[in-house]
């Protein structure tokens, strides 16, 4: 061999793993949404480098959607975002031949999924859950005493209630689509409807108890509750059971439950989709179908206390957390359930100005 063929083989040697490092995936998923160490296995199995953006609200993902060359490969829209999503092309079909773990998917909630995705063409489900109140124990009792609706969504939407915990910290989570129809379900309208009429009555309740309100956001409430900062928030329930976690992790004292309303609660469904002009679509499968791993799943829900949907990944999730009817609900609770409506054009503009309304007050 040649002096420069030799070379060119040395190098060629030297290049074959660095060219894989430099084999990248972008990933954009919701904040504490994931196992410690998932990104790290999925590198070291596939030899790759993933680069793990989060979001806490669909707005913020919907508009980086919307305007097209995100560079984000695999993102994971709720639903009903999903949906007009899809409406919009902003989606791939996924190729299920690169998918063989769609198999460990649970059919029924797969099927629940495709009411937003018919065929399941697009998306696959990552994780699910409710949007209800989490609450300290202690300090809701010290105000409101034995009797305190703690199941019931009077706790944070009457005036009266709000009032004696304004002190002691009401958050709610700067999510419209969520807000609005919760108020509208606590009032005995539809929370699917989407009638001009019935978001202003549900945005006037939320004016009512808004001066007891101290912040609208949508992660801060983990380490609040957890801390004792605040003592009632509308949260996801994976969220508050992170939170109940931490605190007793501190063995600060604080106890957190969380409650699924007996009028009723949000079920959701957030879906891993892959962008049309996503750059690496094949690693995109590659991690999807990772994800629906029964070992790695089970092992997110045991960190982030959500439900998934992989059936075969439910004998390695922690009793706790599957036998936990605020995690997977039982059946009787799921009659409570709505799913969300999707919303047109004009229904947003109709929600984001009452929304304004509400934050700011005016
Ligand atoms: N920290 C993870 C939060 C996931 C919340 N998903 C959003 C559901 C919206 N309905």
């Amino acid at each position: 061999m040649g002096n420069f063929l030799r070379t060119a083989a040395v190098m060629a040697l030297l290049a074959g793993p660095v060219a894989a490092q430099d084999r990248v995936l972008n990933v954009y998923n919701w904040s504490d949404y994931i196992a410690e160490d998932t990104i790290a296995k999925f590198e070291a199995r596939f030899g790759v480098k993933v680069n793990y953006d989060v979001y806490d609200s669909n707005e913020v993902l919907e508009a980086k959607m919307l305007a097209g060359n995100s560079g984000y490969d695999v993102v994971v829209p709720t639903s009903d975002f999903l949906r007009r999503q899809i409406a919009a092309g902003v989606y791939m079909e996924l190729d299920k031949s690169k998918l063989p773990n769609l198999k460990n998917m649970d059919p029924q909630l797969m099927a629940n999924a495709a009411a937003y995705d018919p065929g399941n063409r697009h998306a696959v489900i990552y994780m699910w859950g409710t949007t209800g109140i989490g609450y300290n124990v202690a300090k809701v009792r010290e105000r409101l005493g034995e009797d305190a609706p703690t199941n019931s969504w009077a706790l944070v939407f009457d005036p009266a209630v709000a009032a004696k915990l304004a002190d002691c910290g009401i958050t709610f989570l700067d999510a419209p689509t969520e807000m609005l129809p919760a108020a509208m379900n606590y009032l005995g309208l539809d929370p699917r409807s989407t009638a001009r009429e019935d978001f202003e009555k549900g945005a006037e309740l939320l004016m009512k108890v808004r001066p007891h309100v101290r912040y609208f956001h949508s992660s801060q409430y983990i380490s609040d509750l957890a801390n004792g900062d605040v003592c009632v928030s509308v949260g996801w329930s994976g969220d508050v059971f992170q939170a109940q976690a931490r605190a007793e992790e501190a063995g600060n004292g604080v106890e957190i439950a969380y409650v699924i309303p007996d009028e009723g609660a949000l079920q959701w469904f957030d879906m891993m989709a892959i962008p049309k002009d996503a750059p690496h679509p094949d690693l995109a499968h590659e991690f999807i179908n990772f994800i629906m791993e029964p070992e790695i799943t089970a092992y997110i829900t045991n960190y982030v206390w959500y439900a998934n949907a992989n059936a075969a990944s439910w004998p390695l999730v922690d009793p706790e957390i599957l036998n936990n009817p605020g995690i997977f609900p039982t059946e009787k609770a799921k009659a409570r359930l709505w799913a969300a409506a999707v919303y047109d054009a004009r229904t947003d503009r109709i929600v984001n100005r009452l929304w304004t309304q509400v934050k700011t007050g005016q």
